[in-house]
């Protein structure tokens, strides 16, 4: 028993690094319409890192497919489900 504690401590301190740089996202947070602030049909970054405080500006680079310099509705839902927190089906 002592061993397998010992065990997943060490695993812990490997996991650090890795789970800082992925962004994880509640799709159940995600409202296109409730983030968009300014109602002007795109979500700008600063609209977006209101509800996804993690949000880097590389990973909202990533996001915007067509480099316009705001998120779809499309866009927006392509990287939620990218970033979703929970893998289980319904
Ligand atoms: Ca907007
Ligand atoms: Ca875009």
């Amino acid at each position: 028993m002592r061993k397998l504690l010992i065990v997943l401590g060490t695993l812990g301190l490997f996991a650090g690094p890795v789970v800082a740089q992925d962004l994880m996202i509640d799709p159940a947070t995600i409202d296109f319409v409730a983030i968009d602030a300014d109602a002007n049909g795109s979500v700008s970054y600063d609209e977006l890192v209101v509800v996804i405080p993690e949000l880097t500006p590389e990973a909202f680079a990533q996001a915007d497919a067509d480099a316009s310099g705001d998120l779809s509705d499309e866009e927006l839902n392509a990287f939620v489900e990218m970033h979703a927190s929970t893998g289980d089906a319904m």
